[in-house]
């Protein structure tokens, strides 16, 4: 096994940089992930680079969150983007006007002071809350923090688990590339290619004003974002959907034309942050029993619906493969040819709703469920190693996943330098292309966790040591060549900074 290895980037050094990005990128009350290319404030990015910014202030930590939390809609749901009403309209696409949140005739429930769009991110926020608690447990305390946090976050996790679990089964859905986070990533290529793209003259392509092109997605995938979130918009934004039930019809929700996929990282994060919401649960002195184990319960269903034991890998479920009563077969991606009601169904909605402080309208109990099936989707992306950061993960999954992270797929410890965001045995991997390839620190700071968890521990400083060179010689970029570490994209990237300062302490 490799021997500990040592950063060379003297720890005081990082921490002056990467503060300096992180002043720079600071608002007032957020962060935002890049001045030029991401002047807003993003969901996912602010709770990463709460992570970080709690060792240099932990109000401003804090206060990151709780910007965030405050533009959550009436249905729980935090959006993936709380707009800064002092930048330009045309500075980022798409724009406040396109999601229609705060015009007449906007979407039941959302936030009316602030503008947003609709759809959402990863939950890491529940998980980042706890560690800025942490850092400051007084502070929190003095500030009321965690009791303040505590409902809009058991609201997002409802609203994940209930109106969004769209597949029936348990584990949350994503309907947009947007809200899994690894937007272009060639796990999408299968679902998207069923959606028509939006003329190219409907929308101006604003991220190409400060990135590569060929560093970007191109204006097909582009077409396609914005054909489904206009969808996703007039349908009010999923407004009045239930949990897909089983039962005779399909889940509502899922839409012909439209995307609905089991992320393994997305539920991964989520079942994270539900440990982490018990442990808030715990310190204001409530049961946390509970929570954890419905943690556990969904930690099995994320096995069972995503688990991939030949490849060792956690696979994303494509529930609209095969048309809306989730038979597979017609997509070629597809590589589970059993998936659909006859393996899904009836085995129930293992997650269950035991906790009875945190019931959701109308979802039975263990058992008696049905799910829609879909299928596993063919291409692997580091999404499928995420799942290394939970704690339940039986013993048996997380051996093979490390064991597929240093293969020849992923080369941990092997040729590259960080592990890249797909596989890099496919036809599709490209080593600049945004989520095609290349590296990202919030993928390698969650593996690196995920390393540590599990007992890998040379790994894990193996890796550590790696992104903190990277982050500091590519000047925070917002994510790098796998191979070489050259930056790509933005640089002075907010959750590059802050999660190398997380890992530098
Ligand atoms: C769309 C802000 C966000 C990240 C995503 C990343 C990218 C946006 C875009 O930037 O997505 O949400 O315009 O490409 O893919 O993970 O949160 O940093």
């Amino acid at each position: 096994s490799p021997a500990p290895h040592a950063p060379h980037t003297a720890p005081a050094v990082l921490r002056e940089r990467a503060a300096r990005v992180l002043a720079a990128n600071w608002t007032g009350g957020s962060t935002v992930p890049s001045r030029e290319l991401y002047p807003h404030q993003w969901s996912w990015d602010s709770a990463f680079i709460a992570i970080g910014l709690r060792h240099l202030s932990p109000l401003r930590a804090q206060l990151e969150l709780e910007t965030l939390l405050s533009a959550q809609w009436a249905d729980g749901r935090l959006p993936h983007i709380v707009f800064n009403p002092s930048v330009p309209l045309d500075a980022y696409f798409p724009s406040p006007d396109f999601w229609r949140s705060t015009t007449a005739g906007r979407a039941a429930g959302a936030p009316g002071t602030v503008q947003t769009s609709g759809i959402v991110q990863p939950p890491v926020h529940a998980l980042a809350a706890w560690l800025v608690h942490l850092a400051d447990p007084a502070l929190s305390r003095a500030r009321a923090f965690l009791p303040r946090l505590h409902p809009r976050l058991a609201a997002w996790h409802r609203f994940l688990l209930h109106h969004r679990d769209l597949g029936g089964a348990g584990l949350a859905a994503v309907v947009h590339p947007w809200e899994q986070g690894m937007d272009n990533s060639p796990c999408w290529d299968a679902p998207l290619s069923r959606v028509s793209p939006a003329r190219p003259h409907t929308f101006r392509r604003a991220d190409l004003d400060h990135g590569s092109p060929q560093d970007r997605p191109t204006d097909l995938d582009y077409g396609r974002y914005v054909r489904l979130a206009a969808d996703y918009r007039d349908g009010g934004y999923g407004a009045g959907v239930a949990a897909g039930r089983g039962g005779t019809a399909p889940a509502a929700g899922l839409a012909a034309g439209g995307f609905a996929v089991e992320d393994p990282s997305f539920n991964a994060l989520l079942i994270a942050s539900e440990h982490a919401l018990a442990r808030i649960t715990g310190e204001l002195g409530v049961p946390a029993t509970a929570r954890h184990e419905r943690a556990e319960r969904l930690t099995r269903v994320l096995v069972e619906r995503l688990w991939d034991p030949t490849d060792g890998i956690f696979r994303c479920r494509d529930l609209l493969a095969g048309g809306l009563e989730g038979a597979s077969g017609g997509d070629g991606a597809a590589r589970d040819g059993t998936a659909g009601r006859a393996r899904s169904g009836g085995r129930g909605s293992a997650a269950g709703w035991a906790d009875g402080a945190d019931r959701v309208g109308g979802v039975g109990g263990v058992g008696g469920v049905g799910g829609v099936g879909g299928a596993l989707i063919g291409e692997v992306g580091v999404t499928g190693l995420v799942p290394l950061v939970l704690p339940g993960l039986p013993r048996d999954i997380a051996a093979a996943l490390v064991r597929t992270a240093c293969g020849p797929r992923f080369e941990l410890g092997g040729r590259v330098r960080l592990v890249p965001s797909h596989d890099l045995l496919s036809p599709a991997f490209d080593p600049q292309r945004y989520w095609r390839g290349p590296a990202w620190f919030n993928t390698n700071w969650l593996l690196e966790r995920g390393l540590r968890l599990h007992g890998e521990r040379e790994r894990a400083d193996v890796l550590r040591a790696a992104v903190l060179d990277t982050a500091v010689a590519s000047d925070f970029a917002e994510y790098v060549d796998p191979y070489t570490g050259s930056g790509c994209g933005a640089r002075g990237f907010s959750w590059s900074a802050a999660l190398a300062l997380d890992m530098s302490v």
